[in-house]
């Protein structure tokens, strides 16, 4: 097919001055329910203001700690609360891990994300291996992510010198229907991790799950949540709730896929600079739908076979995937 592409769609200087913090409710509300065609066009319009189309970040996921984590997250099965059958795994070796994310590298995914089932980052030896970790990853030549649950000041920039790049810490839902889905920690508690993340220089990654029995006026409070953060998350990922058998969500009824495309496509309106990541439930989408959602605006994406604790697509079906659209993995930009 094609050997040259129609379109050189280069990223246009200046468009960060578009980027706005105050975005008003009832603007989000009304971006959100516009009429799909237009939501499209205009998000596809910003979309290529911003970025390459056929391009898409890969990250690839590592649980670090498994399991047996104190909160109670209805959605998550490495929750203690629950029995998703989880088996619980103390924290890796380092060298483990690194030679995972060097393997990965190999593959040419360019951001590796190492997830601990923590409520907040502990101290001692275990975190000086989580830095050794950091160390190693980032020596790869790798973006660097972490999710390790809450932390300190000190703690983040601790990180930050270990060459992290970024930290995932979501928001995960609406304040309003926070209180539905987590008991254990409040909002504030978030917010008060990602300045935290901030004040230490490191990138934020921060989203949300959607499909756990929220309303559409929960999804829009998300995303005007996350549109109000200034700066806006660099990355900002957007899961379809994996239904874990165990948890208290595991018979939610599944999401229709064009919820997906919907707050993907107000995240590229709303956060036009940020990456908007397809992040969980790939599995449980048909490619039309994953289509759909790189249309709307997706351009990043976790590879390989597991996501934490639960299944991925796999590398052949992805790379099938990405050929069959014409769309290309995104240089690392970590060297
Ligand atoms: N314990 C840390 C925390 O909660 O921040 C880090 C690990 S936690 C597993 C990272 C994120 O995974 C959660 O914030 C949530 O958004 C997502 N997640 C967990 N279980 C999920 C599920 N069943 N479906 C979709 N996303 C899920
Ligand atoms: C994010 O927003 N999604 C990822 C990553 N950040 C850490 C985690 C998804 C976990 C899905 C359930 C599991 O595999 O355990
Ligand atoms: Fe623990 Fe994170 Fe799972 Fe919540 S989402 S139970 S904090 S691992």
């Amino acid at each position: 097919m094609g050997t040259k592409p129609m379109l050189e769609a280069a990223p246009s200087a200046g468009a960060t001055r578009d980027v706005r913090h105050d975005w008003k409710r009832a603007e989000v509300e009304a971006i959100y329910r516009a009429a799909l065609p237009e939501l499209m066009f205009r998000a596809q319009t910003i979309h290529r203001q911003f970025h390459s189309p056929d391009r898409v970040q890969t990250c690839q996921l590592i649980s670090i700690k498994t399991g047996g984590c104190p909160e109670d997250c209805a959605y998550c099965p490495q929750s203690a609360h629950y029995d998703a059958g989880v088996e619980r795994e103390d924290l890796l070796d380092p060298e483990h891990v690194i030679s995972v994310a060097r393997e990965a590298a190999g593959r040419g995914v360019t951001r590796f994300c190492m997830g601990a089932a923590w409520r907040q980052a502990p101290g001692g030896q275990e975190f000086e291996n989580v830095l050794e970790m950091v160390r190693g990853v980032s020596a790869l030549g790798m973006e660097v992510c972490c999710t390790l649950g809450m932390l300190t000041d000190v703690q983040a920039v601790k990180l930050k010198e270990a060459g992290l790049n970024a930290y995932n810490h979501n928001l995960d839902t609406s304040p309003d229907f926070y209180g539905s889905i987590i008991t254990t920690r409040v909002y504030e508690d978030r917010l008060k991790t990602l300045a935290a993340v901030r004040r230490a220089g490191i990138t934020v990654c921060c989203g949300g799950i959607l499909g756990m029995g929220e309303r559409e006026t929960d999804r829009i409070g998300l995303l005007h949540q996350l549109a109000s953060l200034q700066p806006h998350p660099e990355s900002v990922p957007i899961n379809m709730l994996v239904r874990v058998e165990g948890t208290p969500l595991a018979a939610m009824p599944p999401l229709d896929p064009m919820e997906m495309v919907r707050a993907i496509a107000t995240a590229r309106i709303l956060m036009p600079a940020s990456r908007v990541r397809l992040a969980a439930g790939r599995k449980q989408l048909s490619p039309e739908a994953v289509t759909l959602c790189f249309l709307a605006g997706a351009n990043s994406i976790f590879v390989g076979e597991k996501l934490l604790t639960t299944p991925n697509p796999g590398p052949d079906e992805d790379e099938q995937l990405l050929q069959s659209l014409g769309m290309k993995p995104l240089e690392s930009h970590a060297i």
